[in-house]
């Protein structure tokens, strides 16, 4: 699949409740950040209760739901968009499996997380759902289009 998307794309990348709470925000944007991919979008933002429900509609009939809406809004979430080429599978590969406990070391969940419901971080699953999550949690001023200096270094 990596392979395949060597497209720029763009992932909506969300470290939520828990990572705010354990002051895991710099380690968890390092790591975006190290490997080269361009940020256009950065906000901490306490979420409503619909926008969480509209974000995770797809899981709405999951037992866990309601578990997993309260805890998104449960405190503030720093909301990201990351642009670059393969970034959506890119970013998943960096966050690792759902379950922190399966999830690799080397990864964001690997190396930070223990359940599942406790998991730091988001990432969108696929180009369609990390456009439509941008749209979903940014306002059309709060996305900045830049030109990074070092471009030329990572290609
Ligand atoms: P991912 O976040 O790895 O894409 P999804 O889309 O299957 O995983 O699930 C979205 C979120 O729902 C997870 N990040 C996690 O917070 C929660 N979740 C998924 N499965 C469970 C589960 N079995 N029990 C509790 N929460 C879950």
């Amino acid at each position: 699949h990596l392979m395949a998307s060597m497209e720029v794309e763009e992932s909506y990348i969300m470290i939520k409740p828990d990572g705010v709470q354990r002051g895991l925000v710099g380690e968890i944007i390092s790591r975006f950040e190290k490997k080269g991919f361009k940020l256009k979008g950065l906000k901490l933002f306490h979420c409503p209760k619909q926008l969480a429900e509209e974000h995770y509609k797809d899981l709405s009939s999951k037992p866990f739901f309601p578990k997993l809406i309260t805890y998104i809004t449960s405190g503030p979430v720093v909301c990201m968009a990351w642009e670059g080429v393969g970034v959506v599978a890119s970013a998943r590969k960096l966050i690792g499996a759902t379950n922190p406990l399966q999830a690799e070391p080397g990864t964001i969940r690997g190396d930070l997380a223990v359940q599942t419901g406790r998991n730091v971080v988001h990432g969108s699953d696929s180009p369609e759902n990390g456009k439509r999550e941008i749209a979903l949690w940014f306002k059309e001023g709060e996305l900045t289009e830049w030109t990074p200096v070092q471009t030329p270094w990572l290609v």
